[in-house]
Parts: C-alpha cells; structure tokens; sequence
C-alpha cells in the first residue's frame, strides 16, 4: 500500500521503522505530511537568513524566534492542529519573501529551491508530498540530515523557553538556521554531516547553557524539595510541558482566587525552583509521565493547560478543558497564545476552574528532587567523600524520556537491581520509572538525585564536569559514572549529540535505538563513541556495573 505519510523522528515509530499510515502518536496523515511543508519552509528561509549573515546583514530577533517555533511546533505530540501548522507556514512564507528582498541578486541566485517555495494555502499538501524525509533519496544522508534536524529541533525548544524569557543567544540562532539549510545542501558528504552532527552537539551545550541561564536567573538555583504527590480540596489547574514562564504567569493570575495549581510530568521540576515557593497555590505535583495523561487528565477534574509537548490526543471526557499555549496545539482545544514579555490571559482557565471539583486523589506522599547543579555542588564534600571511602561506587546517569511502551518496564526493573552502592543522576520524564520506589539514599545522598526536566541533563554534565576536576582526572569517562539513557523525542536527540560533543563515550540507548540511524550512520556513533543499545536488566548490570 502506498504512504500517507513518513515519520521516524520518535522512539515509538511504527515497527521500528517509520509511520506511513497514521503516526502512533495520533498524529493525522495530512498533519504529518504539513509538518514536514513546515520544517521545509523553515529550512528555506534558515537558507534565506543564513545569507543574509553573510553579507553582513542583520536578522531581526523575531525571525529568529519564527524559526525555533516552527521546528518546535514538529517535535513529537507537540501540536496536532493542521490550521495552526498552514498558519505558520503562510507566515514563513511573507517574511521569507520580505526577507529575499534585502539579498543581493547574486545570493539570491544560489539559494536552494527550498528558499524560493512560494506556495498559495491550496497547494500545500500536494507540495507537502514532495519534500518529506523519503525525498532524500541516499539512506545515509537522509539519515543524517535527519539525525541533524531533530537534534536542531530539540534545541529549538531549549531556545524557545530561553527566549520567554526573554534571554537570547545569536550565535545558537545563526548556528541553527545554518545547519538546517545545509541540509538542503546536495554538495555535503556524508563526513560533512557527521562533522555537523557533532558541531550540533557543541550548539546544544550552549543552548542548554542559555536555558539554565534564563531559567536560574529569573527562578533562583533549584535546591532540594519535597513535592507533594496528593491533593487539596480546592479546584485546580494542572499546567504540563516544560515552560516555566507560562507556569509564572499561571501562579500570578491564580492567587488569591481559590484556585490550586498542580504540576504533571516535565512540569514537576519547577517545584525545586525558590521563586515558585512564594505561591501559596503552587499544590503539587499530580500524576505522572506525559503517557499516563488519559487517566489522569480525566481524574483531576480540572481544567489542563499544555505548554509544550507531549500531547496524547484528549478523551471526549475532557477535552473541553483542555488548553494549548506556545508550540502545542490540538484541533479543538482553545489555543491561549501570547508575545514574549506581554502577560498571558489565563482568565478563562481560572474561570472554568472555579466551577470544576477537586482533583480526584490517586496518590499520596511526597517525592524529593532538585539536585541540578548548583544544590550538587553544594553537597561536593559529602558526595566526594563518599565515593573516596568507596560508600559510592558508581553513578548511573538515566536521564531522558518515559514512553508507553512495555518494554520501558526495563528501566524500572533496571533501578531496582543496581547495587545499593549506586546512585541515579536523572532528568527528564525517565524518572517517573523508578522515583516512587522509594531507593533509599547512602549517608543522607538519595540514590535517586533528580535534576530537573530534560534540559537540566546540563547539569548532569556540569556535575560530571566538577567531578573529573575534583578527582584530578584527563578525561571524564574515567570517572565511576556509566550511561543508560532513555530517550522519546527529539529533544533527547540534542542531549545525547551534546553529551558526544562533551566527549562521553559508551552511552547506552533504549528502549530501542533510533529508526533514523542507517545501518552505517549507526555504525559511526558505535565505532566512534561506543554507544550501545540495551539488551536485558541482568546483563546490562553486569556490563555497565560490573
Ligand atoms: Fe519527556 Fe515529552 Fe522532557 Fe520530552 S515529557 S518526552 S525529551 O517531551 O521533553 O522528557
Ligand atoms: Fe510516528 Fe513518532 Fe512520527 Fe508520531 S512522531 S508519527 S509516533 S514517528
């Protein structure tokens, strides 16, 4: 049977190969097949911009924030709504003409077609099947200018929050509008790519380094917390996805009104945070990974807002009080949208709260978290100490992403049989696979230390970085920390391509490795870096603990 579509960007991709009939995800054939019309527009004016650059003309920030949206729009369960996507590529389309209109005639001449698309709405999808993944026909060279793209999508998102608030790092966005467009660029070998793949990853560290800027800056150091995981008798919001400024202006409009405000999955962390301490509101955290939505979305009775990814289509039951904001969207879910620096309006959400019950209870408790760099550093002498009197043996960094397949079951099972001589670094949803078990801790240390979202693995690689200084040694992979990582989405692409370029070697990657990588571009991460795939908990113990 002929595609629909073709998608492999994610982890849970059909058969491990790619979706060509609907996205398991939920993502529609003819959405699919958009994104990919917006990740080619977005290319081309990247193409546009790029040359601007080089002739020593200056790009408005706000096309830059245009194009770390619309590759965000496309990550993974972000934003399902085909109109919203025609929308940004119309957008696209008239600043990229205006833009054309400052280049010079010979620049212009050299511009890959991609630059001069110039479709009417009514075109898009016939153009859109043209210009998907499948149009780069060489298997190695799709697979890495794939790997490059998503790699640059997540570090779109990581931007993206930065730019909320209001922090921006030029270089990162002329950094990322090249690379897209030399993706467009048939001349590049396959060694060019694979240079540009581990150039990415050098982006992503200052990418992450600007969100850790922007988010410590306006929200103080994230220092250890206990959330609680139960429940007030008042209504509330539940807010999800990764942007704190969206969670500041929620806590703002909330107070006082009677209205509690509860984290879900990638929000959670910014309970560690001091600023968010003031709210006398900010309840807790409710649920657990973004998968886990269906049930928990239903129970909490309450209206949801999603800031970012990740979006499991809504259950009829309540998806009327389900909200978008930012990059994600949803066909027939109210869409709050909102400049950066101009307050949002949360009123309707606030309003339909008041008249909904209380969340419904499904756990009690607490968890604790908040180890990102700055509280670790904190702790140097007793963590030192700790693995010189050989109390800690090893760190196991299981950062990353949860996802609903069976199989991630591993992850947990992994937890639970690691010697009690180990400790977990984590970030990202991964956790909620093992942070209810209860691991106990070595000397006061939880064995589980939680640093924050996916973007917060910056802090996993600081406190790496920290510790190769403090025990006096050439190279990091010489310290007692091994690497088994699960990932999703495309996010996950640029930590791990950052965590290459800080030079980690022999990472381990599940549930499956990615579909994007070809039998060879495989072969390049295997030889170079050691990564390695999982095999089962009992060998992989032995294997990476010893
Ligand atoms: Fe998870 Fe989703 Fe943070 Fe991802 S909620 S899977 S890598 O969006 O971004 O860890
Ligand atoms: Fe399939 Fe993942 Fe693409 Fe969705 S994002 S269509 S699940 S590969």
């Amino acid at each position: 049977m002929e595609n629909k579509m073709f998608c492999y960007q994610c982890q849970e991709t059909a058969g491990c190969a790619g979706c060509t009939m609907s996205g398991v995800c939920g993502k529609k054939p003819e959405v699919a097949n958009l994104q990919d019309l917006l990740v080619y527009v977005t290319k081309g004016i990247s193409a546009v911009t790029t040359a601007l650059r080089a002739e020593g003309k200056a790009v408005a920030e706000d096309v830059n924030h245009l194009i770390s949206v619309n590759l965000f729009t496309t990550i993974t369960n972000a934003n399902f709504d085909y109109d919203a996507i025609a929308a940004k590529i119309e957008e696209t389309l008239s600043i990229k003409e205006e833009l054309l209109g400052q280049l010079s005639a010979e620049a212009r001449a050299n511009l890959p077609e991609a630059a001069m698309y110039n479709g009417a709405k009514a075109d898009f999808d016939e153009k859109a099947k043209t210009v998907g993944v499948l149009s780069t026909e060489n298997e190695d060279i799709r697979s890495l200018r794939e790997l490059i793209t998503y790699g640059l999508k997540g570090l779109a998102a990581y931007s993206k929050h930065a730019n909320a608030l209001l922090k921006d790092n030029v270089e990162v966005d002329a950094f990322l509008q090249k690379a897209l467009a030399a993706t467009l660029d048939d001349s590049l070998s396959v060694d060019d790519l694979v240079a540009l793949t581990l150039e990415t990853g050098k982006y992503g560290v200052d990418g992450m380094a600007l969100l850790d800027e922007a988010n410590t800056s306006a929200y103080g150091n994230p220092e250890i917390t206990q959330v609680n995981i139960g429940v007030r008798n008042n209504p509330g919001i539940l807010i999800s996805g990764h942007d704190l400024k969206d969670l500041e202006m929620l806590l703002e409009q909330t107070k006082g009104t009677g209205v509690d405000v509860y984290t879900h999955s990638e929000m959670l962390p910014a309970h560690y945070y001091p600023f968010f301490k003031k709210y006398d509101n900010f309840a807790g955290n409710y649920g657990n990974a973004w998968w886990k939505q269906k049930e928990e979305f239903a129970s909490f009775n309450g209206p949801i807002l999603m800031t970012t990814n990740c979006i499991v289509p809504p259950a009829d039951s309540y998806k009327d009080r389900m909200f978008t904001t930012g990059a994600a969207g949803y066909p027939g879910c109210k869409h709050i949208d909102g400049k950066y620096g101009e307050v949002k309006d949360f009123s309707e959400i606030i309003e339909m709260a008041k008249n909904c019950q209380a969340p419904t209870e499904i756990e009690t408790g607490t968890i604790t978290g908040g180890f990102a760099h700055e509280q670790v550093f904190a702790l140097a002498d007793k963590v030192v100490d700790a693995v010189k009197s050989g109390a800690i043996k090893k760190f196991v960094v299981m950062a990353g992403c949860d996802g609903r397949a069976k199989s991630r079951s591993y992850y947990t099972e992994f937890a639970q049989a690691l010697p009690k001589d180990t400790v977990i670094l984590t970030a990202g949803c991964a956790k909620y696979k093992y942070n209810k078990l209860d691991l106990g801790d070595i000397g006061g240390i939880p064995r589980v230390l939680d640093a924050g979202q996916c973007n917060d693995s910056y802090s996993l690689a600081l406190i790496a970085l920290k510790l190769k200084e403090v025990f006096e040694l050439d190279d990091v992979n010489d310290l007692p920390i091994v690497y088994n990582i699960s990932w999703y989405e495309q996010k996950a692409v640029i930590v791990l391509l950052a965590l290459l370029y800080l030079g980690v070697k022999n990472i381990h990657l599940g549930p499956t490795l990615p579909a994007f990588l070809s039998p060879n571009v495989a072969n390049v991460l295997v030889e170079n870096f050691g990564i390695a795939g999982i095999t089962n908990v009992e060998d992989d113990i032995k294997s990476l603990i010893g």
